[in-house]
């Protein structure tokens, strides 16, 4: 199985946290989307995710390939809910949400995607994806027909990155959700970083330098930002939160 991207990941939490900008391409047209990629990737990003919940437009593929062509950052599909594979990217983050008790989120969608994964030989970044209650109904919860891990129990949380490591999974995200009201606690952040040895992503209602720094600060190696830059779209915006999380050393 390939490693290169996992690898270089492994090694930037070693050193310092990391950015990653989320870009729907759902929500723009492909140049548009496409333009996102390119300032993000000149502002600092660390690499770029490309997914979300819904597909409404037909503009994955085309966009994904675009970004690819025109960045020089890793580009990673998160798939949302639903599997997205697709050869035009440098890895797929395939994500077991272990934080649902819905089979199909757990192991069904990553079977259906399985065969294809393999056909285009992308390499493949097992992730054990937990959802965090942020006080309001998220996408992905209503989507995925699954209960959030409840904000303040950071012990449950701890329990279920665990249980990703163990069965193998590389990665821990944890994602209070697109759009949240209110990103999740630092504290279940240190909770879980001091049980796992993965590299954990977080992401969901961060909007602002200062929280990414706070969350980052307790042990997040990857701080993921998508809402904010799509409200703001300002270029020096990504350069702030970049700046910022890089200050993160480790
Ligand atoms: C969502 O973690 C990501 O899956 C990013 O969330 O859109 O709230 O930044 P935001």
């Amino acid at each position: 199985m390939k490693k290169k991207i996992y690898n270089k990941l492994v090694k930037h939490a070693a050193q310092r946290a990391g950015y990653f900008c989320l870009i729907d391409p759902d929500r723009f047209d492909v140049n548009t989307t496409v333009e996102m990629a390119v300032s993000c990737a000149e502002n600092g990003a660390d690499a770029l995710l490309i997914g979300g919940s819904l597909m409404i437009h037909d503009n994955f593929e085309k966009s994904l390939k675009m970004i690819r062509r025109a960045v020089d950052i890793p580009v990673l599909i998160f798939p949302g809910v639903f599997n997205f594979v697709s050869k035009h990217a440098d890895a797929l983050l395939l994500l077991s949400m272990v934080s649902s008790r819905n089979p199909q989120m757990l192991i069904g969608e990553q079977v259906r995607a399985a065969p294809l994964i393999r056909s285009y030989n992308i390499e493949v970044i097992g992730t054990g994806y937990m959802v965090i209650d942020s006080g309001k109904l998220t996408s992905v919860q209503y989507m995925s027909h699954s209960i959030p891990i409840p904000r303040n129990k950071p012990d449950i949380a701890v329990a279920h990155a665990l249980a990703a490591q163990y069965l193998g999974m590389r990665l821990i995200y944890m994602d209070a959700g697109s759009g949240a009201d209110q990103p999740m606690t630092a504290e279940m952040i240190k909770a879980v970083r001091d049980a796992v040895e993965v590299p954990i992503i977080v992401g969901g209602g961060i909007r602002t330098p200062e929280a990414a720094v706070e969350l980052a600060q307790a042990g997040a190696d990857f701080i993921v930002t998508g809402t904010v830059l799509e409200d703001e779209q300002d270029t020096s915006l990504v350069r702030q939160f970049a700046d910022a999380i890089h200050g993160i050393t480790r």
